[in-house]
């Protein structure tokens, strides 16, 4: 195997017996399998397209079967290896309506992808001569921008799924997913064309989550600032993790009056800020803190777990009875719904001795998404005007196990009390405790939302620019962003694409980029990475 895809990457090189996310070589493998078919179904669904032929399943495949091989989401090579069962017979499918079938189909994709499909070694095998590394004449510039585009694209592909579990789909987001994954099979691209449609991903990933920001809004309302208490309330409990509001909502549905609270933990977080998910009585609070420390956390909560789509660690045996996954998780030997009917889960914390006494534990705040925090935007420009707020810092994206993320935190305990965090996606749990208090009566500190809120926090930069005339680079505002998994790369594409300058990146840099990559982010966009706290506030405030 060689993944080094997400930030955790051994050595900051590249996993290859075994990923540090515990991903096997076997699923690596399967996983390469199906990005390769994905590629290949690709390539028919452009035809397909230009013959007026439209298929939405295999459309919503596709970002489906993309997010299955994002980091920490499915761990299961008998799913992995049903999804390329799934692909083979689009492929197929396609190329009967398309009409240009042969007797027996002699194309690479036919020739690699075996037809005793449930022969799990079999394709592993193949899987084993279409890796990142498949090629070894390929330049490294062009495998690191390659590279780029595939894992934008994957977290680009999560957020349209998300959407589309909402009824939510975009025609432009299909094709583009298409033309870029059947453009990587041409070995002979160039880096410009490569780049170009790197910007293209940016471009399109905001569609994906404006979509999605309609979605979510759409179905639960625009996100209110709401207090979220961080302790226990006696009675029986289940733990929601992961990003999908569909999932948490039927849960609360089939919950309600059985006497059962429900928690969130990570991503799930800024749910409590959505109205119409927030008006159930037994919705009650936070538990722990990001998926990070899942494990630990998990081990200690007192009732049943429902794992959403995703980042997911390895289950621990202590608790691997209890818990539960939907969507695209996946895990061997635990429990999946695939139809959201989650009686099991329910009977499971029922049989658990839930808290057994109310836990006061302190609060958080959420739900300031672009609504909110727009709804006061006089407020703001008015502290900006008089100088009340100096300077705003973007502190958002991923977390992950690394002891150099500890910048974030002190980062945003050492910014100036005459400025504002906004902040975003699971890093944030390394601080969204903290008591900032507030300018004016503007909170400190903002949670935007979920890693897909960054949307809400580009809305509110262009309308803050403007406000005061200007453009983006030119407002008191600086994005500190960290990194873990590849929806952080379509992000960061998404800030690019705009025109964002001078962000900077860290724990570290992705070992995909290639010293060449790396220069041209460098000299276009002034991208650079985190050093420490206090020199890179001294940077920017001056
Ligand atoms: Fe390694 Fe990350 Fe790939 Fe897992 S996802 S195998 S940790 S690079
Ligand atoms: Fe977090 Fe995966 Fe990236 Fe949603 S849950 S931001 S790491």
């Amino acid at each position: 195997m060689f993944c080094f895809q997400c930030e955790q990457t051994a050595k900051g090189i590249g996993c290859e017996k075994i990923g540090v996310c515990g991903k096997t070589h076997e699923v690596a493998a399967l996983q390469d399998l199906l990005i390769f078919a994905l590629k290949n179904l690709s390539v028919e669904t452009i035809k397909a397209r230009k013959k007026g032929i439209l298929d939405n399943k295999i459309n919503i495949f596709t970002c489906k079967a993309l997010f299955s091989t994002l980091t920490n989401v499915n761990f299961d090579g008998a799913k992995i290896a049903s999804l390329i069962k799934e692909c083979k017979t689009h492929i197929a499918s396609l190329k009967e309506k398309l009409g240009d079938e042969a007797e027996e189909c002699k194309c690479k994709p036919c020739m690699l992808l075996p037809s005793s499909d449930n022969e799990i070694e079999s394709l592993i095998k193949a899987g084993e001569k279409v890796g990142i590394k498949s090629n070894s004449k390929i330049n490294e510039d062009i495998l690191s921008l390659r590279e780029l585009l595939i894992y934008g694209m994957k977290g680009m592909a999560s957020y349209a799924d998300h959407a589309a579990i909402l009824d939510h789909t975009d025609e432009t987001i299909f094709a583009f997913i298409q033309e870029a994954l059947a453009a990587t099979l041409n070995e002979n691209i160039s880096a410009e064309d490569l780049l170009s449609l790197c910007m293209k991903c940016g471009e399109i990933n905001i569609k994906a989550m404006e979509i999605l920001d309609a979605a979510n809004t759409g179905t639960y309302g625009h996100p209110v600032p709401v207090k979220v208490p961080l302790g226990a309330k006696k009675g029986k409990a289940i733990l929601v993790s992961g990003h999908d509001l569909k999932d948490l909502e039927e849960l609360l549905k089939q919950t309600e009056g059985k006497g059962i609270y429900i928690y969130t933990h990570g991503e799930m977080l800024p749910c409590h800020g959505y109205p119409k998910l927030k008006k159930y009585p037994h919705f009650y609070g936070h538990y722990g803190t990001g998926w990070q420390n899942q494990a630990k956390e998990f081990d200690k909560f007192p009732g049943s777990i429902l794992m959403t789509t995703n980042c997911i660690q390895k289950p621990k045996d202590t608790y691997k009875d209890s818990i539960f996954t939907t969507g695209l998780v996946g895990f061997p030997q635990v429990a999946h719904f695939n139809d959201r009917n989650f009686a099991p889960l329910i009977e499971k914390a029922l049989s658990m001795p839930g808290f057994a006494e109310d836990g006061e534990a302190g609060e958080v705040m959420t739900g300031f998404a672009r609504n909110a925090v727009l709804s006061i935007a006089d407020k703001i420009i008015e502290a900006v005007k008089t100088k009340a707020i100096k300077h705003f810092f973007l502190v958002g994206g991923c977390d992950g196990a690394k002891q150099s993320r500890s910048y974030y935190t002190e980062f945003v305990e050492k910014v100036p009390s005459d400025c504002v965090v906004l902040t975003l996606a699971c890093g944030k749990f390394r601080f969204f405790d903290k008591k900032l208090g507030d300018i004016n009566g503007i909170p400190r500190l903002l949670d935007i939302g979920q890693c897909n809120d960054a949307y809400s926090a580009i809305k509110i930069a262009l309308a803050l620019a403007e406000a005061f005339n200007c453009g983006v680079n030119d407002l008191p505002l600086s994005f500190i962003l960290s990194w873990y998994e590849q929806k952080a790369c379509a992000i960061l594409l998404s800030l690019l694409y705009l025109g964002i300058k001078n962000i900077k990146l860290g724990p570290s840099l992705p070992a995909f980029v290639s010293p060449n990559v790396l220069n041209i982010l460098v000299e276009k966009f002034g991208l650079a990475p985190i050093s420490t706290p206090d020199q890179d506030l001294k940077e920017i405030l001056g």
